[in-house]
């Protein structure tokens, strides 16, 4: 499905360390389209929903710390098996493990300041994108380009 969207949010140390313009980026370069994006200052109440699977977890607390310390910039991005995709661009979650080439294995090396989110699922995109963004901050605009319109 070409409409298939993520949301990629560059967290506050991305942001701190002006990494926006290469994160966004990547995504331009791979092809996919933006549809939405913007600046905010979290609140812990769309934390605690955003994170709401991992409430549980001994690094959570830290977690919202990290997460409300500044501003984050969200996106939603669009195409191809997009989710997939930009799991495999993002890296994995633990840097240390992440390749070379991904966003986290170039840019950080610690689990707790992976300067970037991507959904990890169609269900769990769709879940996100409806609590970031209102329906009328993503656009359908026409991108003229073939990439995007192949299956
Ligand atoms: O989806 P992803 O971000 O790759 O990992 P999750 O398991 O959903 O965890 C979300 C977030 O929590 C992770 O990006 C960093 C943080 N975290 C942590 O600080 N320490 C861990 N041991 C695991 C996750
Ligand atoms: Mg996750």
């Amino acid at each position: 499905d070409v409409r298939e969207r993520t949301l990629i949010a560059v967290k506050p140390d991305g942001v701190q360390r002006r990494l926006v313009g290469q994160i966004i980026q990547r995504f331009e370069q791979r092809g996919f389209k933006l549809v939405g994006l913007k600046m905010l200052q979290v609140s812990d109440d769309l934390l605690s929903q955003h994170y709401c699977e991992l409430r549980t977890k001994p690094f959570y607390p830290r977690l919202l710390e990290y997460m409300t310390s500044g501003p984050v910039v969200v996106m939603v991005w669009e195409g191809h098996k997009v989710v997939q995709a930009s799991r495999t661009m993002v890296g994995h979650t633990n840097p240390l493990e992440a390749q070379a080439g991904t966003v986290r294995g170039d840019f950080s090396f610690h689990v707790s300041r992976n300067v970037v989110h991507a959904s990890d699922s169609l269900e769990g995109a769709q879940r996100e994108i409806q609590l970031w963004f209102q329906k009328k901050e993503l656009l359908n605009w026409d991108c003229f380009d073939q990439i995007l319109t192949c299956e």
